[in-house]
């Protein structure tokens, strides 16, 4: 890929010559020029700004010498490139540009040659957008909504996030894969020796080597991370707006697939933590028992299964209402939409209920928490199935008590 960046500081541009991006240089994975501005300011001092017209503080950059220095860049460029006719995508960042993102870091890593442009002062004159705009693609975009002093911070951001992502750059590219805003989760805790600093233990799954596990229990950080600290990141509506977004329907064995795939989702963590391997590897034909045997409902948004939950009568206990596989997709948990099922499983219980009944890992804390806060007890003694616990919690007519 060929970069030039154009700016009044060029010496700003220096850390370029750093690390992996000035390995990257020196390696010919990357083509970086730096011009300065002040090259194409034929009066004696140079000048690139003046004063604004309509009055007001400050000054604005002059559209003469950024019309050469853009037109020296494309000319050399063009030659350098044995392409007469190539143009450049022209980046100028603006406080009022479009926001930088990871996908757009995507997208200008797919081109072959970027320029950038760094303005100072107030900004350049807004004719030079549209004379660029005439001959190039020109994208104005924002490192952030904070005001710097001008483009170059912004150059140096960009350029690092786009050339990191071009094949060799980054020595194992699989490290790309898993980080923040590649997939729209932010990244998992890491940790390195030694185990113990501080007083501080490294999570014990870390240390276990069991690859599942450790996969699962990544991915739950980052989900919980996401859901803390970045929920704008996570698909709003199904998100914010609860069940009542979503498309409910009794399931059908037409749901089986699509609920098996949700059980290993939602299992996963299970499996890692506690290798509760039955439900995780239920095959499609009792799945399809299950829709058969119990009332299965599912939520959908935009055709995805995203929630579900099945109640029933319990077969052996006459006045209890069972409840059972309360699942909701892992980017959408942390957000009481497991709550909202529970409390719609309970509605559904015929008048005679007494008891309210499910089960649950026996390790399971973020479930028995929210089992123990909606008002279940867990009984004595190991559950309805291995590694499991009981709950249950007494229904007077009309009313949901402890
Ligand atoms: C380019 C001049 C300074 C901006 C008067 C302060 C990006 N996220 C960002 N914040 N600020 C910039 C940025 C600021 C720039 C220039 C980018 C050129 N300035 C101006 C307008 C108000 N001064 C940016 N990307």
């Amino acid at each position: 890929m060929r970069l030039d960046v154009i700016s009044i500081f060029p010496e700003y541009l220096a850390p370029l010559d750093l690390s992996l991006i000035g390995k990257a240089r020196r390696d010919g994975l990357l083509d970086l020029h730096v011009h300065d501005l002040r090259d194409f300011a034929h009066d004696r001092h140079r000048t690139v700004d003046d004063s604004p017209y309509g009055g007001g503080a400050g000054m604005v950059m002059k559209a003469g010498p950024w019309s050469e220095a853009i037109d020296h860049v494309v000319t050399q460029g063009a030659s350098a490139l044995g392409e007469p006719a190539a143009v450049p995508t022209l980046v100028v960042p603006g406080p009022g540009g479009e926001p930088f993102t990871q996908q757009i870091a995507r997208e200008l890593a797919d081109e072959p040659w970027l320029a950038f442009a760094c303005g100072r002062y107030e900004g350049i004159d807004e004719r030079v957008y549209e004379w660029a705009g005439e001959r190039m693609p020109v994208r104005v975009l924002s490192l952030g909504d904070y005001v710097l002093n001008g483009g170059e911070v912004a150059v140096l951001a960009m350029v690092e996030a786009v050339a990191r992502l071009l094949p060799g750059v980054i020595g194992n590219a699989e490290s790309l894969v898993e980080e923040s805003h590649e997939d729209g989760l932010l990244e998992y805790p890491v940790y390195t020796k030694p185990a113990e600093w501080d007083g501080r233990a490294v999570p014990e799954v870390l240390l276990g080597g069991n690859h599942r596990a450790i996969a699962a229990w990544r991915q739950e950080q980052r989900v919980q991370r996401t859901a803390a600290r970045r929920p704008d990141l996570l698909p709003p509506a199904a998100a914010a707006a609860g069940l009542r977004e979503l498309e409910e329907r009794v399931a059908t064995p037409a749901d089986a697939p699509d609920l098996q795939v949700l059980t290993r989702a939602c299992w996963l963590p299970e499996i890692a933590r506690y290798g509760m391997f039955a439900v995780g590897e239920e095959p499609l034909e009792e799945v399809r028992d299950g829709i058969r045997d119990w009332d299965t409902r599912v939520w959908r948004k935009d055709g995805q299964l995203v929630a579900s939950v099945r109640v029933r009568r319990d077969p052996d206990v006459a006045g209890t209402w069972q409840i059972g596989r309360l699942m909701v997709a892992p980017y959408l948990q942390g957000r009481g939409l497991g709550r909202e099922l529970l409390e719609y499983a309970e509605s559904l219980a015929p008048e005679d209920t007494d008891t309210l009944w499910l089960n649950t890992g026996a390790k399971s804390t973020e479930n028995l928490r929210m089992y123990r806060k909606a008002g279940y007890r867990v009984r004595p003694g190991e559950g309805a199935f291995p590694g499991t616990v009981d709950l249950t919690k007494r229904r007077s007519s009309g009313t949901v008590s402890g």
